[in-house]
């Protein structure tokens, strides 16, 4: 029996693993503060992705890009990878090289990543998939706070509050444990959708607001203006912790409750009534506003999280015991993912890559000139779109993404990888993007190997080793070491035991924001709650913020932001705006949880949620096959009604691939700031499948 942490969300859940009659192990819930004995259904199911049938065992590759993949040996699969990267970088430079990465690998991958493509492929092309998941709220928390922890605080804290607003998330079926913290007699949730968590809010008496897809940011404006009217702006602590409280109010000032209902379609009433709960709560200092991807995944995403920290701070909710601001972190270790050196303008301990001090830092626990480091590349959409074109990469490696399926214009971007020179993917399952590489390596999966996760608390957790992986299979710092040779790098400068990178991990990140220099083995087995910083000679820190923030002035910033349109409007061809997430049972492109039976069986394909009138008005019933066609594509997927949808609106889920996928519809428009595209509004029309 191990005892460990799930392989999906940033919950990151304990679990024991046992082995069962037939010796295969399964997934037990095991005591922990954030899912305090609970596990969902993707959780209880995780083991059984150690033995798919499909289960990748022996490195694939193809001739060329019209033959077939077909098994080989890792000696002719890492050379040949080694000797066409050497090829293409000695004809067009480092930079035709590139890399992305994921939230989902360990912080000892996420690490050695960023650490392989400065040193041993020189490449400023690095990117992740977190760019597509909290990029917007990481980018609006250091812009207000100085410094960027999804949730600064213990999401037990939450649950002793007596307010909690959660915009754009929907942990009832994302997080499904979180909903034990979410027990506050005051739950307001702003979905455009009445979600599950939407449903739970109004059961327990609290409010559902309904924004139409898109305008979360005006309605955070009405909220601060509501708030200010109803004279619950906390003036002692915008006085004496803040800065900005009237350049922001002047983008507020217009936003009467009435405006902002013309707007959102809100009822002014239920933003006035949703201000009075948040502002009574917070006189008791006992209130929490939490955003997820549906207020964040939008070309405004950075300057609507401003928006929403703009009303915390004028309520005065960071900063304080028992009350704060969060936003909730998606992937595994979406939170350790964005602070060691897979982005593209980042290097270790959440340093800048282009801050000289940083640079000569990093280079010296990697013993290099800090001059041989590259500057930042591109940003993760740029990146794909740049793929095979006159002057961007001709060669990828991909470790934990499945961009085919869960990039934005997903037609777009597999077309742009299918004109690569060399497209390679480690992964244990042939996903979409897989299939379409020209080498397959197959890696370990969680829980055949060990390695450090920081989960949306900013805690950093250890998964321990519960099984050997497969015969032939390797582990991605042995993938990444194997290739860092081949190209030239001395055997040590690229360890392979997850503890010794852990170590050096924490000497480049000491110093830095996210300091792991106190993360050691001996803690992490010992149970104690590292959240970061965690330093050798210090204790870790639960909340952060509480003397001051971490900005030079020790104060909060507030944002002087303003409510703009989505990048696309409707129009009488393409007349409803459709938005996307996420259902309990699959995570993300699918490439995992569609090949659990049970998951697979519960949800085996791809829905759009609508309400009756808008599918009577296209000729559509329950059940039936519809088409969804956007500005960039179409998708398949069944009609499944819902009365309490808005007319306006229809929601699809992101899990399913190929004619099922979700983002053959997606808006790549990107937000100025954090780059993210805006998943969330396409305008799109519905007719039946022909
Ligand atoms: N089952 C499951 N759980 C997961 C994942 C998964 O794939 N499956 N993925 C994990 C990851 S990486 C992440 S990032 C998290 C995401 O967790 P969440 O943020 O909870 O997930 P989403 O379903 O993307 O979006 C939440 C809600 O936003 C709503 N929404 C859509 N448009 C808008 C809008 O314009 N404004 C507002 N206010 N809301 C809007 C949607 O209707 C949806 O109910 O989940 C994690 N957990
Ligand atoms: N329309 C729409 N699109 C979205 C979103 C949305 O809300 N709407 N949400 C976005 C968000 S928040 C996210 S986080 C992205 C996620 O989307 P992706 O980046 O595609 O994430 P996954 O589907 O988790 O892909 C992980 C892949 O890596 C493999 N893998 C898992 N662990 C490891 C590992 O340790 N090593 C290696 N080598 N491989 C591994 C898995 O088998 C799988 O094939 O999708 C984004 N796309
Ligand atoms: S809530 Fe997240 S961490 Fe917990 S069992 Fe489900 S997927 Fe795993
Ligand atoms: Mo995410």
């Amino acid at each position: 029996m191990t005892t460990t942490h799930c392989p999906y969300c940033a919950l990151q859940c304990a679990m024991r693993l046992e082995p069962g009659p037939d010796g295969r192990l399964a997934a037990r819930p095991a005591p922990f503060p954030t899912n305090r004995g609970g596990l969902c259904r993707k959780g209880w199911t995780s083991a059984e992705v150690l033995t798919v049938p499909d289960r990748l065992t022996r490195p694939l590759m193809r001739k060329d890009r019209d033959s077939d993949l077909v098994e080989t040996d890792w000696d002719t699969a890492l050379d040949h990878v080694a000797e066409r990267l050497l090829a293409l970088a000695a004809e067009s430079g480092p930079d035709t090289v590139s890399v992305f990465g994921s939230g989902g690998l360990t912080n000892e991958k996420s690490y050695t990543l960023g650490k392989f493509a400065r040193l041993a492929l020189g490449t400023s092309q690095i990117d992740y998939n977190g760019r597509f998941c909290m990029s917007s709220a990481a980018a609006g928390g250091m812009r207000a706070f100085g410094l960027d922890r999804g949730m600064p605080f213990p999401l037990s804290d939450v649950g002793g509050a007596e307010a909690v607003l959660l915009a754009g998330a929907n942990p009832a079926e994302t997080m499904p444990p979180m909903m034990g913290h979410l027990s506050a007699p005051a739950l307001l949730v702003v979905d455009p959708r009445r979600s599950a968590t939407a449903q739970v809010a109004l059961d327990n008496g609290g409010l559902h607001l309904a924004p139409r897809p898109g305008t979360d940011l005006a309605l955070a404006l009405g909220l601060l203006h509501a708030v200010r009217v109803g004279g619950w702006v906390d003036e002692e602590f915008v006085a004496s912790r803040t800065t900005g409280f009237e350049a922001a109010w002047e983008h507020a000032a217009a936003w009467w409750p009435e405006h902002t209902e013309q707007v959102t379609g809100v009822p002014a009433a239920h933003i006035r009534a949703a201000a009075d709960l948040l502002g009574a709560a917070a006189r008791n200092r006992s209130a929490y506003v939490l955003t997820g991807r549906g207020t964040e995944q939008h070309a405004k995403g950075t300057d609507t999280v401003s928006a929403w920290i703009n009303l915390s701070l004028a309520l005065g909710l960071p900063g304080r015991t028992g009350s704060g601001y969060g936003c909730i972190t998606g992937q595994g270790n979406g939170q350790g993912g964005r602070e060691h050196g897979q982005k593209a303008d980042q290097l270790p301990g959440y340093r800048r890559i282009d801050d000289p001090a940083a640079r000569a830092h990093v280079a010296g626990v990697w013993g290099v000139d800090p001059d041989t480091l590259p500057g930042p590349g591109r940003s993760a959409f740029e990146l794909l779109d740049a793929l095979g074109t006159a002057d961007g990469p001709r060669a990828m490696l991909l470790f934990g993404s499945n961009p085919a399926v869960s990039a934005p214009d997903s037609g777009r971007v597999r077309s742009r990888l299918a004109a690569l020179d060399l497209l390679v993917t480690a992964d244990f399952v042939l996903s979409e993007t897989a299939a379409m590489s020209d080498v397959v390596l197959p890696v370990a999966q969680w829980a055949e190997e060990s390695g450090t996760m920081t989960n949306l608390e900013g805690r950093v957790l250890r998964r321990n080793r519960a099984a050997e992986p497969p015969p032939g299979v390797r582990t991605d710092l042995q993938v990444l070491s194997d290739l860092a040779v081949r190209l030239g790098q001395p055997p040590e400068r690229f360890a392979t035991d997850p503890d010794t990178v852990l170590a050096e991990l924490g000497r480049a990140s000491a110093g830095g924001a996210a300091d792991y220099s106190g993360v050691t083995p001996a803690r992490l087995d010992s149970g104690e709650a590292l959240y970061w910083p965690v330093r050798a000679d210090a204790a870790p820190t639960p909340r952060l913020f509480l003397d001051s923030f971490a900005h030079p002035d020790g104060r909060a910033r507030f944002l002087a932001v303003s409510h703009r349109p989505p990048a696309e409007a409707t129009d009488a061809d393409y007349p409803l705006v459709a938005t996307t997430g996420r259902l309990m049972g699959h995570y993300q492109s699918g490439a995992q949880t569609r090949r659990v039976p049970e998951l697979g069986r519960a949800e085996p394909e791809a829905y759009v949620e609508v309400h009756p009138d808008t599918a009577a008005r296209a000729g559509l019933a329950a059940g039936d096959w519809a088409r969804v066609t956007s500005r960039r594509g179409r998708t398949r997927a069944r009609v499944r009604l819902s009365s309490t949808a808005r007319l306006d609106t229809v929601f699809l889920p992101f899990h399913f691939a190929g004619d099922q996928a979700a983002n053959n519809l997606t808006n790549p428009a990107l937000d100025p700031t954090s780059r993210m595209p805006e998943f969330k509004v396409s305008a799109v029309r519905l007719e039946p499948e022909p």
